[in-house]
């Protein structure tokens, strides 16, 4: 079984039940996320055990967070408790101010998740793991965490990597690009981003020219997302397209975490690049169906069933 290890904050989601702006939602449903939170539940759902290597508070929401990640198979043996700082958390606004999509309303500024530092890496850990797994919020959430994920990718036989760049978590574009490619610097088999956040990194969005700009930055296998249209993998100068199923959107948050869960879990088990590409498209057009980041990630038998109904 492939052993994957993910550095990331994981947060109390509390997603609106009704959809409109925030102000007038009187009802909201609690949720544990976190963009490498729901790669790890992903992951092993594809059939991956994956840990997760960051910090909680020592208050309820956090005991939320390690009940569930550990109830859904994930190793938290590595998740500390800091009884120095509160869980963090943020909120769901739904289908507003744009019908299909939603906004992430963050309080978790000097959160105990954000307090990840190299302290924090096992390296012994990261070492025995196929594969190490971050993204642009890890890099973006404080000074301490970005420098466990660059610890932590320097002790990774693999790495695998999502841009994720949440611009409310940056004080400009340009420190989100320096840091990124930092990241990218080690040499990262295979990279999740998509057309906005490559815009930031190389000033391009245009897939093929991204891959070409990608691969001499070492990058092996990318998938680029494309959202409500579908994703691209690329691969050995190869290029396979998915497109995206036309469903229900009831909040889109955290499928593109459900993509990158399966597929490298998948594609690090020896899947084809582009059956791990179908599989995990499957995985992410069933996570936007529902509220909360990762509870729809399916077994790859109904993530089969799902293909086979198209
Ligand atoms: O990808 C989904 C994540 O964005 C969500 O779970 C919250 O981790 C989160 C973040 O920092 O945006």
């Amino acid at each position: 079984m492939i052993r994957l290890v993910a550095l990331g904050e994981p947060l109390v989601q509390l997603n609106a039940v009704t959809p409109g702006p925030l102000r007038y939602v009187n009802y909201f449903e609690r949720h544990i996320a976190g963009s490498e939170a729901n790669f790890c539940v992903a992951a092993v759902m594809a059939g991956a055990s994956c840990g997760l290597i960051a910090r909680v508070g020592d208050d309820e929401f956090g005991k939320a967070v390690l009940e569930y990640l550990r109830g859904r198979g994930v190793d938290v043996s590595r998740v500390r408790v800091d009884g120095g700082a509160p869980t963090g958390i943020y909120f769901v606004q739904r289908h507003y101010p744009v019908p299909g999509r939603s906004v992430l309303v963050y309080y978790r500024r000097g959160s105990a998740g954000s307090r990840l530092s190299p302290e924090d890496v096992d390296v012994q850990y990261v070492k025995s793991a196929d594969a190490v797994h971050s993204t642009g919020i890890t890099l973006a959430i404080s000074e301490s965490a970005r420098e466990a994920v660059y610890l932590a990718f320097e002790h990774a036989a693999r790495r695998t990597f999502d841009t994720n760049i949440r611009p409310a978590l940056w004080p400009s574009p340009e420190a989100a690009r320096e840091a990124v490619l930092r990241a990218l610097r080690g040499g990262v088999e295979i990279l999740f981003t998509d057309p906005d956040d490559t815009r930031i990194v190389l000033g391009v969005s245009d897939p093929d020219e991204a891959y070409r700009r990608y691969r001499e930055l070492g990058v092996e296998v990318l998938v680029y997302k494309e959202g409500a249209r579908g994703a691209y993998v690329f691969h050995d100068g190869g290029k396979y397209f998915r497109r995206a199923y036309a469903v229900p959107v009831e909040d889109p948050t955290g499928a593109g975490d459900a993509m990158a869960g399966y597929f490298a879990a998948l594609y690090l088990s020896r899947t084809p690049p582009e059956r791990a590409l179908d599989l995990a498209a499957a995985a992410s057009t069933l996570v936007v169906t529902v509220r909360g980041d990762n509870e729809a990630v399916p077994t790859p038998a109904d993530a089969e069933r799902l293909l086979s109904s198209l």
